[in-house]
């Protein structure tokens, strides 16, 4: 198996319940190591870049309000697989969908705040993560 770096976003509606923690712990136990981690507030911009695949969905707009309504926390979570693990461990994106043990499930409010973001492919992940970090930054 392939050591791989994804990107993770703990997103306002967790931060809000306290819920870093927690998401933290359900990382941790899936066999991922945090490897660098920093607590912000988006600009609209940088939420408005991040998102830019999603530039023509309906929903883009309250996306881009909902990522700046509060503080998030930004990672880099290192493991084997570590791009598919995560997406297995965040579960589905509308929590309705989203199976039992995963952090969606547990604590998503909605399709929309659903309190994790993590990065679908190598090519994102390696985007995602030089938008937010620079290299010593990260420890492994
Ligand atoms: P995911 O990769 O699971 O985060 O899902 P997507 O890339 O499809 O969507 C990115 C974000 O857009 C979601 F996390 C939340 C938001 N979204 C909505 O607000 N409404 C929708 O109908 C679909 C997605």
């Amino acid at each position: 198996m392939a050591l791989e770096r994804t990107f993770s976003i703990i997103k306002p509606d967790a931060t809000a319940r306290n819920l870093t923690g927690a998401i933290n712990a359900m990382i941790e136990e899936a066999g991922l190591r945090i490897v660098a981690q920093k607590r912000l507030r988006m600009t609209r911009d940088q939420a408005e870049t991040f998102y830019a695949v999603h530039k023509e969905r309906p929903f883009f707009g309250e996306l881009v309000d909902f990522m700046i309504s509060g503080p998030v926390v930004v990672q880099v979570l290192e493991g084997d697989n570590a791009i598919a693990k995560y997406r297995e461990v965040m579960g589905a994106t509308n929590p309705e969908n989203a199976a039992d043990g995963t952090i969606r499930k547990a604590f998503a409010n909605n399709v929309q705040e659903n309190s994790v973001h993590g990065s679908d492919a190598p090519e994102t992940a390696a985007m995602e993560i030089a938008q937010w970090f620079s290299g010593n930054e990260i420890v492994g």
